[in-house]
């Protein structure tokens, strides 16, 4: 496998090391913060080139994940069942690729729900290493969220259950967890959804293993839908698609290439040097697929863009192939629809954010083709995807000047308490690490403590890129480099992306379920890397 660091316009190899490993610079060179900081790079993370012939873009159709069927129904709840396995897939034309899968596919197989329905899902884990399934943006109680020692090992692998915590041969003694909840083989975990409708997704979330089991394959889409957002008229049906963008990188065996300092992915977690800051890959996938072409009608369609990278930032545009530019229209955020649409031009999004998007194509010529590009790429990232105009056809969605009236309104004066909150790199166990607050993750130790009904302010502040996900709920962004919220923090966040030496306020209302829960960077190469915080409400 053949490596690069070569992300970024104009960044030459010494600077994307230095970003790639900001700790090196900030820590053991001495080089001050803000100095870093006053480059302001585009990316967080260093790429990895594939060493295997790559398809050119826009050839190969957009896969639509499959909607998985319940197998039952029983008190109101609806029953699924998911087997965690490996398969061998053809991402790219004619190469063969060892996943890991929810389902045998990757992305997962999609679960659709209605708000207010409780789903429980059966995962099985037939992978040769521990997992956690993660609903992310679900409103979940503790026992179903996933905590990253909550594990779920591989049939006959019972010894492991001592062993989870942050590796013990990672120097990092007494990190093991003794209110781990420990299965073997199966897990049920339940999911009341009784929250607004939205995109949410579900993936991996074991203790220093996130990153690269997500790579892998683990993660797949969960929508919830209400009869309000339904009576809305939105586009719908073939109109409205789900588009899971992540970043991988292709050794020359056909295999996804991942610096991982332990391959097996059982004993040392991390990445090596290069990479600390972040895994970026040279082939962009939309639902699985290598710059996929999608054939659409000349009419207004809904793209439920979620960012699935492990590191990468995109700054999304949509472009003709006469060079216009069409307009984005945010109707929804992470945590559903926003009060009134926003436009956009270029649309930030960082690694777990989704965004909820109109885009007509009534004003494009049939044949002709619109191109999804990321303005944060260089050379083959540039490309996302490519939709192309089949038909004319009629279209009676509408898109609502309001289109929604229940968005939390909370005030600052409404916080019982303000918290202050670094995201910034630092030494863990004796190597390189990423800390909250100036520490690395511990399971055993109470970050923040809150109780049930407060709402709160927290401050946030970041080195370098740093996208804060809080599990349980959502918040508002307050402020952005003391300054209003930019357009696309509106509405109901679950995921804020900090940029180099910025700072957010975010406020929020910890309600809904009592428990331990977590906080931490969804970069996650640095969530492994001691990137989280607990979070308890009591
Ligand atoms: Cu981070």
């Amino acid at each position: 496998m053949r490596e690069h660091h070569d992300e970024g316009r104009g960044l030459t190899r010494r600077r994307m090391l230095g970003i790639g490993g900001a700790l090196g610079l900030t820590a053991a060179a001495g080089l001050s913060v803000s100095a870093a900081l006053a480059r302001r790079p585009p990316v967080t993370g260093a790429q990895l080139r594939s060493a295997v012939p790559l398809p050119p873009p826009f050839r190969v159709p957009l896969p639509i994940p499959p909607v998985l069927d319940p197998v039952g129904a029983s008190g109101g709840t609806d029953r699924y069942e998911i087997t965690q396995r490996e398969v061998s897939a053809e991402i790219l034309p004619g190469v063969r690729t060892p996943l890991w899968t929810y389902g045998g596919t990757f992305p997962g197989p999609t679960i659709e729900s209605r708000r207010g329905r409780p789903v429980t899902v059966t995962h099985r884990n037939e992978l040769p290493v521990p997992t956690v399934v993660h609903l992310h943006g679900g409103r979940t109680p503790a026992a179903s969220d996933g905590y990253p020692t909550d594990l779920v090992l591989p049939r006959g692998r019972q010894e492991r259950s001592m062993h989870a915590g942050h590796g013990s041969g990672h120097g990092m003694p007494g990190m093991r967890d003794p209110r781990a909840v420990v299965t073997e083989l199966t897990r049920d975990y339940t999911f009341p959804l009784d929250q607004r409708p939205t995109l949410l997704w579900y993936h991996d979330h074991r203790m220093d293993f996130t990153a690269p089991a997500i790579w892998r394959g683990l993660a797949g889409l969960h929508i919830v839908r209400d009869d309000a957002e339904d009576a809305l008229g939105l586009p719908a049906g073939p109109r409205e698609l789900p588009l899971m963008i992540t970043d991988r990188a292709f050794a020359a065996d056909g295999g996804l290439a991942y610096p991982a300092l332990d391959p097996a992915l059982r004993e040392r977690p991390g990445v090596r040097d290069p990479y600390l800051g972040g895994v970026l890959g040279d082939v962009i996938l939309v639902n699985g697929a290598p710059w996929p072409v999608h054939e659409v009608d000349a009419a207004r369609h809904r793209l439920r863009i979620l960012n699935a990278s492990n590191a990468r930032h995109y700054e999304l545009e949509a472009v003709t192939d006469d060079g216009r530019r069409l307009d984005l229209v945010q109707i929804g955020a992470d945590q559903g629809l926003l009060a009134a649409p926003v436009t956009h031009r270029l649309l930030p999004t960082a690694p777990a954010e989704r965004h909820d998007v109109i885009i007509d194509f009534s004003g494009v010529p049939v044949g002709g083709r619109v191109r999804l590009l990321n303005r944060l790429g260089s050379g083959r990232t540039r490309d996302v995807m490519a939709f192309r105009v089949a038909r004319r056809a009629a279209d009676d969605s509408r898109v609502p000047r309001v289109l929604s009236t229940d968005l939390p309104a909370w005030r600052r004066s409404d916080a019982v308490r303000v918290r202050d909150l670094s995201f910034r790199a630092g030494r863990m166990g004796g190597g390189h690490g990423w800390l909250i607050g100036g520490l690395p993750f511990d399971p055993a130790r109470s970050d923040v403590t809150t109780r049930l009904g407060d709402v709160e302010v927290w401050r946030l502040v970041a080195d370098v890129h740093h996208p804060v996900h809080l599990h349980l709920v959502g918040f508002r962004v307050l402020s952005r480099g003391g300054r209003p919220p930019l357009p696309h923090d509106a509405g109901l966040k679950d995921t804020v992306s900090l940029r180099p030496g910025e700072s957010a306020e975010i406020i929020t209302r910890f309600d809904g379920y009592r428990g331990r829960y977590l906080f931490h960077c969804h970069n996650a190469e640095h969530e492994d890397m001691g990137m989280m915080a607990n979070l308890e409400i009591v």
